[in-house]
């Protein structure tokens, strides 16, 4: 069976949360008006959904529901009363002056209805089931057009799901959706579709698709991701910088570079995942998450930042000023009179015999490397996983700022210092491998084929990571 353009009206009472349904299932957080107040939304607005890049569903907001109560008052007192048809009640509503009048707002919302292939009756699932909805669920029973209520708001201890199971159920609506817009579930959005398609034959292959798009583009979303994380990190475990023992004014202006270097290669990592998840840097401030208009709160080399994410630094690391930083050395101890000039205490020494011979050059000429230290390559791929967890749960629909004390919420167990991944430890012997510095004249240098290997074997582990169940533990490695 080909696929049919299924139309769907999202109705319900006002404020339950219908313009925010639209945003989260179109992936659009600049849809429509959202607001606290009720009766935001005036008049009928459409919007496509796509799926395989073709129009699959037609979904239209419309007003929210205020007098259900009088409208049905009215439709009992037309001529016929309660023993006529219930959609020719309904249809002679529409054509009075009345639909035009006081029930101006309700008789949109039943136009669309009418039109429609499914309704999405929108509840806050908070509310106690009133005399209102009762009502509402009455007069949209008399238009002759299947329901599937949809109880939003879920993830809030009071929201009473079974009490409002039980009502439906009373009223022969057994095909219940629960959906929060905020905090978007994957699961539940496919059962969605899934009591969609329970009522709708003829568009079964229609929701397939759309299911099936959906499903596709989770995982196409989270591989991207990963390999958008797993590219910085391979950036910053590679990045080295050369400096003179010798000189202590130059070793500090290079570590004040490579900290700056370091964290504006993460915010182009966090504004590509923004981008990729399609949110802007001004919706993302997430329940979950310690960022804040698109900005991590905690700089990367702030000590507190380890601490925050329950990363623990291994013994004989550096604390203080330059936590963050290793100074790699031909012969220790040669050096500790610059370093401590520069206020950075030795966070460890790596293996000198792996490197390159470019390399081993340069430290016979009393250079050394400076690089970010593991502890903090740990940190870098922890955000951005964490990051990713919360855009993958955050609906379209979120608008809550959050307080910049909400990390200490993460409870994030305290880990010890694990061994990185291979892929990180050769990247520290490829200095080439980072893109961080190489922009020259001539743009990036070209990248070697033995870096992109690394990038998607680093980007497997980090995809793992960000499925884990939610109670699992998620410090990068
Ligand atoms: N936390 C939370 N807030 C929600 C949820 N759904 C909606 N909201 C909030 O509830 C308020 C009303 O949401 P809207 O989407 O404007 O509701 P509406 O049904 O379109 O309202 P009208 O157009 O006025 O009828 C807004 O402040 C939303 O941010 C949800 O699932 N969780
Ligand atoms: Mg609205």
């Amino acid at each position: 069976m080909s696929d049919s353009m299924l139309t769907v009206a999202v109705v319900g009472h006002t404020n339950t949360g219908k313009t925010s349904l639209m945003r989260t299932l179109m992936r659009d957080a600049g849809f429509g008006e959202v607001s606290i107040h009720p009766a935001t939304t005036r008049h009928v607005e459409g919007a496509a959904v796509l799926a395989n890049g073709r129009k699959v569903m037609a979904l239209y907001d419309t007003p929210g529901l205020e007098d259900s109560i009088g409208l049905l008052e009215h439709l009992d007192g037309l001529a016929g009363g309660r023993r006529a048809d219930g959609i020719e009640l309904v249809i002679q509503f529409l054509d009075s002056p009345k639909a035009e009048s006081d029930f101006a707002q309700e008789a949109k919302a039943l136009r669309q209805v009418l039109v429609s292939d499914v309704a999405l009756y929108v509840i806050d699932a908070r509310d106690r089931v009133l005399g209102k909805h009762r009502d509402e669920l009455e007069i949209l029973g008399r238009c002759a057009t299947p329901i599937v209520p949809v109880l939003n708001f879920t993830a809030f201890d009071d929201a009473k799901v079974s009490l409002w199971r039980e009502h439906l159920s009373r009223v022969n609506m057994h095909a219940v959706a629960e959906f929060d817009t905020v905090v978007f579930d994957e699961v539940c959005e496919q059962r969605l579709y899934e009591k969609m398609r329970t009522l709708l034959d003829a568009h079964e292959a229609t929701l397939n698709t759309l299911i099936e798009d959906r499903r596709r583009q989770r995982v196409a979303v989270i591989k991207a991701s990963a390999d958008l994380v797993s590219d910085l990190l391979i950036d910053a475990a590679a990045y080295a910088m050369f400096v003179p023992m010798s000189d202590a004014g130059q070793a500090e202006a290079a570590l004040k570079r490579l900290r700056n270097d370091v964290c504006a290669r993460e915010q182009r990592c966090v504004d590509q995942l923004l981008e990729l998840h399609r949110f802007s840097s001004d919706d993302c401030e997430s329940e979950a998450i310690p960022i804040e208009n698109g900005k991590w709160g905690l700089d990367l080399f702030a000590p507190e930042a380890l601490k925050q994410f329950g990363i623990k630094v291994g013994g004989g690391a550096a604390t203080g000023a330059a936590i963050g930083f290793v100074l790699e050395m031909m012969t220790a101890g040669a050096s500790l009179g610059a370093l401590t000039a520069i206020g950075a205490a030795v966070g460890g020494v790596i293996g000198a015999g792996r490197s390159h011979g470019r390399r081993l050059m340069r430290r016979a000429q009393g250079e050394t490397e400076l690089r970010i230290d593991d502890a903090t390559l740990r940190l870098l791929g922890t955000r951005q996983i964490m990051l990713t967890r919360a855009l993958l749960r955050r609906g379209h629909a979120a608008q809550q700022p959050v307080s910049m004390d909400q990390p200490r919420r993460l409870n994030l167990p305290t880990v010890s210092a694990p061994k990185l991944p291979v892929t990180l430890q050769q990247a520290r012997n490829q200095p080439a491998w980072s893109r961080i510095a190489g922009v020259d004249s001539s743009g990036y240098r070209p990248l070697a084929p033995a870096r992109q290997d690394a990038v998607s074997a680093l980007a497997k582990h980090v995809g793992e990571i960000i499925q884990r169940p939610a109670d699992a533990a998620i410090q990068f490695p």
